[in-house]
């Protein structure tokens, strides 16, 4: 088996990266186990079209009957949106789901081992995993973390999901030498919130400025990706002081029902979005939007800088 059995890009996403237009690597876990069926499938689009409207194109990425799919057609996002029997990948089970040809939806960590495969170099997602609260007693830390120190791709991101110990993501991120840039802010956000209180390491105000740091780092071939964390739109924010009650809710649920590695962020938002009265689904939506734009935006600097 080569790579070339493998990696399968859509016509309109190959054509677009042999030409050095812009495209912007999209995940699908947040479409099968992040978001809920019916609205999933509709933001899914509505992702893709904000990316289209950014001038770039959306390749968003899958594993589908054996091949890690790079753009999907309507009919695919369906189906991963329906999210019968997908697979939340990560590096750990990417080839599995390859070999067996079960389908599979990427998470940050797998998206962007499948982007750099590509040749794509920036990706939107809604927020990293990280260090889960409790983490010194379960270890349970998100291989997004690890990923983001290998592989050469930009990450547009609300910060990291509140659920996380944030203090805690930060330190594993400075760890592994990944940059976390505040995108026009001081602030590290908090993914419903913008603000955590916990400062960005670096800021950044314009895609050509994020650009150029990129080819910087490559010319100095210190290899990784970088955190490109972009707060909520203010109209769409939920207050972090808010917004802690209804996750200490969450996380006491999850610990009486015993909820263990890969289920626990699904269940911590799918908790939350009762909680809220589904207010956390459409500040969810509304994130993942505004990372998509800035991602285009900065996939835009990217081709014109090349
Ligand atoms: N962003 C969202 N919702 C999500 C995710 C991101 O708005 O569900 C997904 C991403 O795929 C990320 C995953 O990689 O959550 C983190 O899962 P874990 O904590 O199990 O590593």
């Amino acid at each position: 088996m080569i790579l070339a059995d493998i990696l399968a890009p859509s016509p309109e996403v190959a054509d677009a990266l042999a030409a050095g237009r812009p495209v912007v690597a999209l995940e699908s876990t947040i479409v099968s186990h992040g978001l809920p069926w019916p609205g999933n499938l509709e933001t899914a689009q509505a992702i893709e079209a904000t990316v289209r409207a950014g001038g770039a194109v959306p390749a968003t990425i899958a594993v589908l009957d054996g091949r890690l799919r790079i753009g999907l057609e309507p009919d695919d996002l369906a189906r991963l949106a329906r999210a019968d029997g997908v697979m939340k990948l990560s590096r750990a089970d990417l080839a599995f789901a390859v070999a067996t040809g079960r389908p599979g939806a990427t998470t940050v960590a797998a998206t962007m081992i499948a982007a750099r495969l590509a040749g794509i170099r920036v990706f939107a997602t809604g927020g990293i995993g990280g260090v889960h609260r409790g983490a010194e007693a379960s270890f349970d830390i998100s291989a997004d973390l690890q990923e983001l120190a290998r592989s050469e791709v930009a990450v547009v991101s609300a910060g990291a999901k509140a659920i996380l110990d944030l203090p805690k993501t930060l330190e594993v991120l400075e760890t592994l030498g990944v940059p976390v840039v505040g995108w026009k802010t001081d602030d590290f956000p908090a993914f419903w919130s913008r603000r955590s209180g916990l400062p960005a390491p670096l800021r950044v105000d314009d895609a050509p400025t994020l650009a150029r740091f990129m080819a910087a780092r490559r010319a100095l071939g210190l290899g990784g990706g970088l955190l490109v964390a972009n707060p909520v739109p203010p109209a769409d924010e939920i207050d972090a002081d808010e917004m802690a009650g209804h996750i200490a809710g969450a996380q006491a649920e999850a610990e009486r029902a015993g909820i263990r590695a890969k289920a626990v962020t699904p269940f911590l938002l799918a908790h939350i979005l009762e909680s809220t009265g589904g207010r956390s689904l459409a500040t969810n939506r509304a994130l993942v939007l505004n990372n998509a734009a800035v991602a285009a935006e900065i996939a835009v600097a990217l081709a014109a800088e090349a």
